[in-house]
């Protein structure tokens, strides 16, 4: 990006001489081999999409040819045999880190480690400010990496080993504080829209997140400021021409001209006066309860007069302003905002501009900003490329857990990791079933439960549907077959596992039919004729045999006829004899009744004829 540093033209920086600048760091955590086990530090480069608030757990790899992946790899030679991602490891040198990435992006890598080659504090890889290369800094999509050489000596070293899987960690969990349910954010931006692609590369930014940032403001989830550099001229130069066409208030704020010609287009003045005016819409609008106003006004210059328009002039844009701010953005107090731009001719300072320079000084553990632009999170310069998803990302990540903003849970941030290779997760062979999930914080594997059906596994090599309702799940992942008749080896009694059905063989995800007369398992009688066939068998008998499966034998059909006409025989045996008790028994049972009744009766009145008092007795009680 654009160092200041470089851009000077006798201007001065307001930061301190040293440029405190902060590394971004995130975490590196060996997993395997078992022996550099340990957990180290990695430099987040400022290009590709770092995984702000996420993690990737990936197999190492390093190319045994063109260490340095400053040539084309050509094909992708870099596929993990276990399907997690891969991360290459590489050698700083010989050509600039972001062609090292894009060079390994292509080559399949999910992410990049790049090895430092001499001993030094960790730095962070910027992108170079190279119209070639431009065209591929925006195609990277994977974070990068700068390690330190001891750990990238203590990895190759570990690979060429070779008895064990290098895996490592990389974490950015803790790369972006989350400490409450609100995000400050910044970014230090400069009007001026006439350096190249960095310019280009902001503006479509704002463009682009515009949408979001709106959204964000509006439901009070975050709190936006836009920040403006600017230089000081030194006492010495104040009244030279320079200093008068690039400084407004006399020599206090000044910006480097566009062109860098001073007789050309542009002014360095002209620029300080645009970024005052976005400035002060920002403030003027926060002031009114409105502080999201400065994004339709800074995207609405920007389509309306272009700084690329030479022709262009102050007036021009006046006009345009003007116009825009009674059109676009009703109830904006032009005044006001006269008002806070103040006089550019007035040789006392402005109180807008004295507070952005004092802020341009670092505090904390921010660090100064020296590169634009800049977008700084909860306090911390945002590492990556200027890009409105991931960008979104980071700031979600910024959010204390659980409290993010819906706009970071829905799809529209989602990094599209499953898309490629489906995110090196598992994925259901014939249904549209994947363990990949999108998230703003990268990708993960994790085993998904569809209709209400949980899947269970490492989510990398594997998944398997458990529980009741599996079967109906892709038939459980087991194997089934349709011909005459449908087999299945799922079944809803085992909550897990396939097991093939009767007939068949194999390990439940394949199943084959067993030969039963090949291997002898039935119809092994020697008048038996044995039929293979799928899932069973048939078994003939010769002659007028007929054959009994129960016992695996031929059986004379008439010793079968006599058997029946036996047991038919049996059961009117059995039948009759039934019957002849059951008429023994209700006679003794009547003749047991009536002696007893005869016994009660008698006991209340004299008996003569025993059956005549029973059928008076039985009339009387029917009567009462
Ligand atoms: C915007 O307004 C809020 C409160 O309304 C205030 O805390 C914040 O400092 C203001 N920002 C700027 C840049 O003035
Ligand atoms: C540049 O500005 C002039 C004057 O307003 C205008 O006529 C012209 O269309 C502009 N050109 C571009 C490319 O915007
Ligand atoms: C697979 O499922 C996802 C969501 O469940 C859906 O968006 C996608 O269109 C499906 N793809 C196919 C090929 O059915
Ligand atoms: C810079 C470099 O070492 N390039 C080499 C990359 O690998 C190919 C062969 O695979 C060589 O031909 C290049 O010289």
């Amino acid at each position: 990006m654009a160092d200041l540093r470089a851009l000077l033209i006798v201007l001065t920086m307001i930061s301190s001489a040293s440029g405190r600048f902060v590394v971004e760091k995130n975490g590196v955590r060996v997993i395997r081999p078992e022996h550099i086990r340990g957990r180290h530090e990695g430099a987040i480069a400022n290009f590709g999409v770092p995984h702000y608030g996420g993690t990737m757990v990936g197999t190492v790899m390093y190319p045994e040819k063109n260490s340095t992946a400053c040539d084309a790899f050509g094909g992708t030679p870099f596929k993990s045999r276990t399907r997690r991602p891969v991360i290459l490891l590489v050698d700083r040198g010989d050509c600039y880190f972001a062609l090292k990435a894009w060079n390994a992006q292509r080559a399949g890598a999910a992410a990049v480690l790049v090895a430092d080659n001499v001993d030094e504090p960790l730095l962070t890889m910027e992108d170079p400010e190279d119209a070639q290369a431009s065209e591929y800094i925006e195609k990277i999509n994977v974070p990068s990496v700068l390690i330190n050489r001891e750990f990238g000596e203590t990895l190759k070293m570990a690979l060429t080993e070779g008895t064990d899987r290098v895996i490592v960690k990389l974490d950015w969990r803790e790369s972006m504080p989350h400490p409450d349910e609100r995000v400050e954010y910044e970014f230090w931006t400069n009007s001026n829209d006439e350096c190249g692609p960095r310019c280009d590369e902001q503006m479509s930014f704002v463009k682009n997140f515009k949408g979001h940032a709106q959204l964000l403001e509006k439901g009070g989830f975050t709190q936006f400021t836009p920040l403006y550099i600017t230089w000081r001229c030194p006492e010495a130069f104040k009244l030279s021409k320079r200093c008068k066409s690039q400084c407004i208030n006399r020599g206090r704020y000044c910006a480097p001209d566009p062109e860098h010609d001073f007789s050309e287009g542009y002014e360095g003045k002209d620029v300080v006066i645009e970024n005052l005016r976005q400035l002060c819409v920002h403030r003027i609008g926060n002031a009114t309860g409105r502080p999201w106003v400065w994004w339709d006004f800074v995207t609405d210059y920007h389509a309306r007069c272009s700084m690329k328009n030479k022709s262009s002039l102050i007036v021009l844009i006046d006009k345009a302003f003007s116009q825009m701010a009674q059109l676009d953005v009703p109830g904006l107090p032009l005044d006001k905002i006269d008002k806070c731009m103040g006089d550019p001719e007035a040789g006392v300072s402005n109180d807008v501009l004295k507070i952005e320079q004092e802020l341009q000084l670092g505090h904390g553990s921010r660090g100064d900003i020296t590169i634009l632009p800049t977008l700084v999170i909860n306090n911390v310069q945002y590492r990556g490329k200027l890009e409105r998803s991931a960008v979104l990302k980071a700031i979600c990540a910024g959010f204390k857990e659980s409290t993010e903003p819906p706009v970071c849970l829905s799809g529209d941030i989602e990094t599209n990791e499953c898309l490629r290779s489906n995110g090196g997760c598992w994925q259901h062979p014939k249904l549209n079933i994947t363990a990949c999930k999108d998230t703003f914080r990268g990708r993960l594997c994790v085993c998904p439960i569809v209709n209400n059906v949980p899947y269970q596994g490492d989510g990398y090599t594997s998944c398997e549907a458990v529980g009741p309702g599996r079967c109906t799940m892709g038939n459980g992942g087991c194997w089934t077959e349709t011909r005459e008749q449908t087999y299945s080896a799922c079944l809803d009694s085992e909550l897990t596992g396939c097991r093939c059905p009767k007939g068949f063989q194999g390990d439940g995800y394949k199943c084959e039919d067993i030969d039963e007369c090949k291997e002898k398992l039935a119809c092994n009688c020697p008048e038996c004729h044995c039929k293979n066939k799928w899932g069973g068998y048939d078994c003939n008998c010769k002659g007028d045999l007929l054959y009994v499966k129960e016992e695996d034998a031929c059986i004379v059909r008439n010793r079968l006829r006599f058997g029946w006409n036996l047991a038919i025989l049996e059961l009117s045996c059995v039948a009759g004899a039934g019957l002849a008790g059951y008429i023994f028994y209700k006679y003794r049972l009547r003749s047991y009744m009536d002696s007893e009744i005869m016994a009660i009766m008698s006991q209340y009145m004299p008996l003569d004829n025993h059956a005549n008092e029973i059928e008076s007795s039985q009339q009387h009680s029917t009567a009462l």
